[in-house]
């Protein structure tokens, strides 16, 4: 596979594994694993045909770790991103004290008057270093990277999780702890 295809295979393979696995007739467990015999079928089925062998090689090589295998390589699934109301049993982890969060500038009125919500997804999405952010945010538009007072926001309560690949997840982030 050369890069292209493993970029569209990788952008369907996410589709799948967030949002609706259902289109290739999937399920995913509660904590959104899939079987990866079922998803080899059910990509074949939709003429994005890979073997496992390539399969481990996109999982492997993906620019930002976007997906796991279990232990014994039998079930895969997306590190985070997802809209499915799933929980992947993710342990609270305490935060360090500056986190980034990329967005568009077209956005900043609404932030600034309801903070950081989460939408669709199941928490907002925050990066530990400011190159990331800036990346995330150029997805939406001019980007715009804003700091999040993470250490405060612990010490005040606020729950924090750390994806398998590095994103910082938490509910939502009010006004008082976002600068610019
Ligand atoms: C914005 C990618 C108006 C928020 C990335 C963002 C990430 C508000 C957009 C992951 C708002 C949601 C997630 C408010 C937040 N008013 N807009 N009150 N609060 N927003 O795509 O964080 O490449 O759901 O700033 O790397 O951009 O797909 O979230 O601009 O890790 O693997 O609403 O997706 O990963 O957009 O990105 P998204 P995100 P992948």
């Amino acid at each position: 596979m050369n890069e292209k295809q493993q970029k569209r295979i990788g952008k369907f393979i996410s589709l799948i594994l967030r949002h609706e696995p259902q289109k290739i007739g999937l399920t995913l467990d509660d904590a959104g694993w899939a079987n990866v015999n079922e998803l080899l079928a059910g990509l074949k089925s939709k003429n994005h045909e890979i073997s496992f062998d390539q399969l481990k090689q996109l999982v492997a090589s993906n620019d930002k770790q976007r997906y796991s295998f279990n232990e014994d390589q039998t079930h895969i699934r997306a590190n985070q991103g997802h809209s499915l109301n799933l929980d992947l049993q993710l342990e609270a982890q305490e935060p360090p004290e500056m986190l980034y969060h990329g967005t568009a500038t077209r956005f900043l009125d609404s932030i600034n008057e309801k903070g950081l919500v989460k939408g669709s997804r199941h928490h907002v999405h925050l990066s530990s270093n400011e190159s990331t952010a800036h990346q995330v945010g150029s997805r939406h538009g001019k980007p715009v990277v804003l700091k999040i007072a993470s250490g405060k926001m612990y010490k005040n309560g606020y729950v924090f999780y750390c994806s398998e690949n590095l994103v910082w997840l938490t509910d939502k982030v009010p006004t008082e702890f976002i600068s610019y």
